[in-house]
């Protein structure tokens, strides 16, 4: 209905804006990358900063002012639950491993869902400015320009980012990336599973996948993965916006083939060891 479509409006005008100043506090900080201290989390490659805490606590006062009754679970500051319906899913910076080691492909990211449906998708990459996003039902913009996933290319012809963070995983990526190249497809990884999705959307990648993550790191992506005609994982599922899970997305033509190696389904060609 016309209020339900104004209260998600609203909030989607006010995550375009929050998602800029976040991106501007994070910029001030990844200036001085290497001054930030940095604390492990459970493991040498799970890192924080001082630019984490503080870029999600500007983001959760300016959704918090705005909105008092909404809910947000992020990545550094845990959950409050709310009353109206709206939850925000927050990831100050994804890709901290990236940004503490001076790369620039890290993201912030904000998805907003109503009754624990996403309505919409923010990826905001401010070392280049760009801002990806998507609204349910009304496709996936990069700024103001409309996006698509590249639906031409063939699985041999594209790139695939695969992201992995945790050393459980290692034998299975080394399988997924060893069925990539074998079939013929390039392999790729930047360090934010948010900005892999959104590069999906624009058509520069043909998939990604990645065996664990959460849903501040993909909901977003995911949202705007299938609003530019990809083929996305429904994240959320039965398993609600703590599950930790994989999260698969790629163009039409190349999922199956690339669903099949994330599924172990493929024998590796002859000769590529
Ligand atoms: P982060 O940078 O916000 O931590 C990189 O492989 C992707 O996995 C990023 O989206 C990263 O998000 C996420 N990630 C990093 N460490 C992780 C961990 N220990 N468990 C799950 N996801 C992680
Ligand atoms: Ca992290
Ligand atoms: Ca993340
Ligand atoms: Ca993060």
């Amino acid at each position: 209905n016309a209020e339900d479509g104004r209260a998600c409006a609203q909030r989607i005008d006010a995550a375009m804006s929050i998602i800029r100043d976040a991106g501007r506090m994070a910029l001030d900080y990844f200036e001085r990358y290497r001054s930030l201290a940095v604390e492990e989390k459970s493991g040498g490659q799970d890192i924080v900063s001082i630019a984490d805490r503080a870029v999600e606590s500007l983001i959760r006062e300016a959704i918090l002012d705005r909105f008092g009754e909404d809910g947000i679970v992020g990545e550094e500051h845990g959950n409050v639950s709310g009353s109206s319906g709206f939850q925000w899913l927050v990831d100050p910076i994804d890709g901290t491993g990236s940004f503490l080691h001076g790369l620039q492909t890290w993201s912030v990211v904000i998805a907003i869902l109503r009754d624990g449906e996403p309505v919409a998708g923010l990826v905001l990459e401010p070392c280049t400015g760009r801002l990806y996003r998507a609204r349910c039902g009304e496709g996936a913009f990069c700024d103001d320009a409309p996006i698509a996933v590249d639906t031409a290319t063939p699985f041999t012809g594209g790139l695939f980012a695969i992201g992995a963070s945790r050393p459980e995983a290692s034998a299975h990526i080394g399988a997924v990336v060893t069925g990539v190249l074998a079939a013929g497809g390039g392999y790729m990884r930047n360090g934010s599973a948010a900005l892999s999705l959104a590069h999906v959307a624009a058509g520069h990648y043909l998939g990604f996948y990645e065996p664990q993550l959460n849903a501040w790191d993909c909901v977003a992506g995911l949202l705007i993965v299938s609003e530019a005609g990809g083929t996305a994982d429904d994240f959320l599922g039965d398993d609600g916006v703590f599950a930790r899970k994989p999260c698969f997305a790629a163009a039409p033509q190349a999922a199956p083939l690339f669903r099949q190696i994330v599924n172990g389904e493929v024998e590796p060609l002859e000769g590529t060891r």
